[in-house]
């Protein structure tokens, strides 16, 4: 046995499934999922050695690539004084002035340590606030392993056939209201039936745990104008395309401004950072001003905030949004071409660093779109593409990531590889 297969027998015993994250067992893409032993750039070296390009990113915290020097330095220079106080530290603040300074909509910030949490504290919130209760989610998207959000949920929950996970009582899903992703009737119809209970509609503006789904013309401004019309909150689920499809995030590539925005991933540097904010208002409403309670032992450590404040600094100092497009383009065209020539349906969704791939005839613009795509056929190109050295992302329902440290070699490999990938099915 390798390595990774040496690992992974020791792992299954230890830990369930063997991973610490279910999307990571490659159970859909099959096979057993290799350890990783370094990351740098955008290289992987896995415990036996192999080198891979890397399109998942470590799932959208490395944009500036893995081990990036300026945020190892933040993080040295911060561990020098220490891990973590449990009192305010100057962090705190200058990552709070950073993110209301960049994301529209947010005046006031509260720092947690998951995407999860970011998004189960703002659901209470928008809860505590409008004291109402129900919530109106898109089947496929995923906001974490929040228990009221575990209904037709994407990413690991859909990639393992669960989207409705056990252990969620009856009660709790009755208060969340699932509508198909670009179904203007079925949102309208929702209001029109229980408007005044709607506390808020949570929604990934970009779906991309299920594969990655762009909106139709208007439809984000209908969330928008529904939710103003009921007062019921708008909360965009940024903390997947936050500070990676614009610096400001959807909300400013769109021009709409949620009432509230999760976030993560990049603004930990590869630390475990979560964040949520919005109208100062609305955030006032936590504790310790508000009768919404939210905390963490961890919230705002100082290694993490120091990370994601260089990692933050950087994507503003080098601006690289131009190239993610040209980079995105690149490899989105070089798939269609090839799929072209061999005669097999292939959509490639892009926007930026970020790019899906579905083997179906027409744009997918829902969750049973996605499901109804040749799955076999994204399985066995991932099979190839890891065989030569590319790592996409393992399941049909995610999406892949490039960073700043993708550079035009790695970018023109990855095209070629993928494109023979296809070629191959
Ligand atoms: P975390 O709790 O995993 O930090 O974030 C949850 C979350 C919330 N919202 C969106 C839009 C997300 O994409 C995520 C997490 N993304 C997945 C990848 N699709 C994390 C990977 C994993 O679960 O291991």
């Amino acid at each position: 046995m390798n390595s990774s297969e040496q690992l992974f027998q020791r792992a299954q015993q230890l830990i369930p499934g063997g991973v610490n994250s279910p999307v990571r067992a490659f159970r859909s893409v099959g096979g057993a999922p290799f350890f990783t032993k370094r990351a740098n750039g955008a290289h992987l070296t896995t415990s036996d050695d192999v080198e891979l390009i890397d399109f998942v990113c470590t799932w959208g915290p490395a944009v500036h690539g893995h081990n990036d020097p300026n945020i190892r330095e933040a993080i040295a220079t911060a561990l020098n004084d220490g891990t973590s106080f449990g009192t305010p530290n100057p962090y705190e603040v200058e990552m709070a002035a950073r993110l209301v300074e960049i994301v529209p909509s947010v005046e006031k910030v509260r720092m947690c340590n998951s995407g999860t949490e970011a998004t189960m504290s703002a659901i209470r919130l928008a809860r505590g606030y409008t004291g109402r209760n129900k919530i109106i989610k898109f089947a496929g998207c995923y906001h974490g392993h929040v228990d009221s959000l575990l209904v037709k949920a994407g990413s690991g929950a859909l990639t393992l056939g669960n989207p409705d996970s056990a252990g969620i009582p009856a009660s709790f899903a009755a208060e969340t209201i699932v509508i198909d992703y670009n179904d203007a009737e079925g949102v309208r119809e929702a209001f029109a039936n229980g408007g005044d209970d709607i506390a808020a509609i949570i929604v990934e503006p970009y779906p991309a745990n299920c594969g990655m789904i762009l909106p139709d013309a208007g439809y984000l401004e209908l969330l928008r104008k529904l939710c103003t019309r009921n007062q019921s909150l708008l909360i965009f689920d940024e903390v997947m395309t936050g500070f990676r499809l614009a610096l400001g995030g959807v909300q400013e590539r769109v021009g709409i401004t949620p009432d509230l925005t999760a976030l993560g991933k990049i603004i930990g540097g590869g630390l475990p950072v979560g964040a949520f904010g919005g109208k100062a208002e609305i955030m006032d409403y936590l504790a310790p001003l508000g009768p919404v309670y939210q905390a963490g032992t961890l919230s705002g450590n100082p290694l993490a905030m120091a990370a994601g404040i260089a990692s933050l600094k950087k994507l503003k100092d080098t601006n690289p949004y131009p190239l993610f497009e040209k980079m995105g383009a690149q490899i989105r065209d070089a798939l269609l071409e090839a799929a072209r020539e061999k005669g097999l349906a292939l959509q490639v969704p892009q926007v930026g660093s970020m790019f899906a791939l579905f083997f179906a005839e027409k744009p997918v613009r829902n969750l049973d779109d996605a499901t109804s795509s040749q799955t076999e056929h994204f399985n066995q190109l991932f099979k190839y593409a890891l065989d030569h050295g590319v790592y996409l992302p393992p399941s049909a329902y995610e999406t892949c990531f490039i960073s700043t440290a993708h550079d035009g070699a790695d970018i023109e490999q990855a095209a070629e590889v993928l494109a023979a990938g296809i070629r191959s099915i």
